[in-house]
């Protein structure tokens, strides 16, 4: 019989404190049936969100040569998920790796550049180019209103209405072939992701019960829910409306605790949930 697994090749960080990146991914994916091969940028004592003085042990130069190591092994990949990048040459080297895959992976990026209408720090208008080809060829993207301001090159809002939104999945899809899910919203009370698959001709909204709190880590958690359920064979909407009630779910479970917002969701309590 046929191994049922689906397999993923991920390209993150490892951040070892504040729950983001692999240390969301892979147990979020792993309680979906996915296997998860990660390929780590580089590793982190913590994330660069609200913590000081952390480790950076950057691994660009491994990248390529782990990657075709990974593609040389005969074995079948499914998927190919890549998120947070630390500079302009891990975004080349993506760009190489989606070009080997995209005929034979579902590709999703996760254009990870910013939030709050801020870009962060270690963020920079070439490596903002750059993500603007790494979306080009992705069957699916998942920015963050934030970063989708910034990747159809307007000033982030604070407020969005339908029409706003609208009009930016529209721009979205005019510069990639793939499925846009813009996620985080703020403004119309209808809206809090909106989606199109069919090129903009469409666009779907969604909508959840604000948290009001920030928590790293749940951008990492909705883009591996969401592709999880489309590895499944789940439909588009079907697969947002998951992902986000999910992620509200572990917010709202979360936020009832007095501890720093910094350390991220408190997955480990919520996963029973993706079963
Ligand atoms: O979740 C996004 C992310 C991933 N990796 C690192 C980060 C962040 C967000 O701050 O700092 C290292």
């Amino acid at each position: 019989m046929k191994n049922p697994i689906k397999k993923v090749i991920a390209v993150h960080d490892l951040s070892g404190f504040g729950r983001c990146s692999f240390s969301v991914i892979i147990p979020t994916l792993s309680a979906l049936g996915v296997q998860v091969c990660p390929l780590p940028t580089a590793v982190l004592s913590t994330h660069t969100g609200g913590y000081q003085g952390f480790t950076f042990r950057d691994l660009t130069e491994d990248i390529v040569p782990y990657f075709d190591h990974l593609t040389s092994l005969g074995t079948e990949f499914h998927a190919f998920y890549s998120g947070f990048l630390g500079n302009v040459e891990q975004i080349e080297q993506v760009e190489y790796m989606i070009n080997r895959v995209k005929d034979t992976m579902t590709v999703l990026v996760d254009p990870v550049m910013g939030e709050d209408g801020e870009l962060y720090s270690t963020y920079n208008e070439e490596m903002m180019h750059g993500m603007k080809r790494l979306v080009r060829d992705a069957h699916v993207i998942t920015p963050n209103v934030t970063e989708a301001s910034f990747l159809i090159g307007e000033t982030p809002k604070a407020e969005y209405t339908k029409d706003d939104v609208k009009n930016m999945v529209q721009s979205l899809c005019r510069m990639t072939k793939g499925k846009v899910v813009v996620t985080g919203i703020e403004g119309d009370r209808s809206v809090n992701c909106a989606f199109s698959e069919d090129g903009g001709v469409t666009v779907g909204f969604t909508s959840n019960k604000r948290v009001g709190r920030q928590y790293p880590g749940t951008g990492d958690i909705f883009a591996s829910v969401l592709l999880g359920r489309l590895l499944q064979g789940n439909a588009l909407e079907d697969s947002i409306k998951n992902s986000s009630a999910f992620v509200r779910s572990v917010m709202e479970y979360s936020a009832q605790f007095d501890y720093p917002e910094r350390e991220g969701v408190l997955l480990e309590a919520k996963l029973q949930e993706l079963f």
